[in-house]
């Protein structure tokens, strides 16, 4: 047996039917600092529910799996230290061992897809490292991509990782790319890279038809949705290059490795952009969840 715990609105929307949107919590507890991780977790919430859907946040908190958090357990865990992240390989042993940890965009689809969520909101997804020639570093969240039925709206692969060979890994492992809107690649803190869109779709309707139509035809994984950052919000390519460029260098310099590697760049060029990535950061998640709220309630309409 698996110990789930949904939260109340989640419980209530499970029992009618009404459209769920999943939300991670790395992003809470590694991706930014507090407090604007639990406010901008609160925004993104009220932005689900204000679109018409119902937000679930997931965590493992004492060997619970929580889909939908109260707002006491979302503040705690804003404020927690030492929360474990959780990819496909953590999971369940912390689960089994009665921990605490936060759930990376894998980790989130597998619960998500536990729990009978098809779409999922989140900042960036996990990728091909630069270097990876080298370090073999790559997000388990591709493979994951390829293997569970969840809809992750992204604002792309964050800059700070190799994002042709990001893409092409995708294409390897036959996940959709569908870019929102634009005809080319966006690329987190900016709304366009030099990379063409693999699939365009202009509606969230299409997006939940080819949703269901994977399912239809028996076709494993989900898709990953690109929604590129409002130009009012971005940063563009040009400034953020050299900063990246420095993070980069420092997590080399100082020898970080593995799951600590995205959490120390995040950090730095949010030092290096005096708060400016996380004031983009912020609107691309916002954005993010709109859209997918507008997929689940299209997912729901269309069964
Ligand atoms: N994007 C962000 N902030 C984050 C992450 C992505 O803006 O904190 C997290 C996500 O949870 C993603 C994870 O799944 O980083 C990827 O980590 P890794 O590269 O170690 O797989
Ligand atoms: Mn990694």
């Amino acid at each position: 047996m698996i110990p789930i715990t949904f939260s109340a609105e989640v419980a209530a929307a499970r029992d009618t039917g009404a459209p769920i949107v999943a939300l991670e919590s790395t992003i809470i507890t590694h991706g930014m600092p507090f407090p604007q991780n639990v406010e901008t977790a609160r925004l993104v919430e009220a932005d689900i529910r204000a679109a018409g859907a119902t937000p679930a946040t997931i965590a493992v908190i004492a060997g619970q799996l929580h889909v939908g958090l109260e707002a006491s357990e979302l503040d705690a865990l804003g404020q927690a230290q030492d929360v474990a992240k959780l990819s496909r390989a953590d999971l369940a042993a912390c689960i089994a061992t009665g921990g605490t940890g936060a759930t990376t965009v894998a980790a989130t689809m597998i619960s998500a897809h536990l729990a009978g969520i098809a779409v999922f909101a989140t900042g960036g997804i996990g990728g091909v490292h630069r270097g990876a020639e080298q370090s073999f570093d790559i997000s388990a969240d591709l493979r994951e991509l390829a293997q569970t039925p969840v809809t992750v709206v992204a604002a792309g692969a964050k800059a700070i990782l190799d994002l042709p060979k990001t893409f092409e890994v995708l294409e390897t492992l036959g996940v959709p790319v569908i870019t929102y809107g634009q005809d080319v690649l966006p690329a987190f803190w900016s709304a366009k890279s030099d990379m063409a869109a693999p699939l365009r779709m202009d509606h969230a309707t299409d997006i939940a038809k080819a949703h269901q139509m994977r399912a239809a035809m028996g076709l494993k994984g989900g898709q990953l949705v690109t929604n590129p950052i409002p130009v009012a919000d971005e940063i563009p390519m040009a400034t953020l290059a050299p900063i990246i460029d420095q993070a980069l260098g420092e997590a080399e310099a100082q020898e970080i490795t593995a799951k600590e590697v995205t959490p120390f760049l995040l950090g730095r060029i949010f030092d290096l952009t005096e708060g400016r990535s996380l004031k983009a950061n912020i609107a691309l998640v916002r954005n993010n969840a709109r859209l997918a709220a507008q997929i689940a309630i299209a997912l729901c309409k269309s069964l």
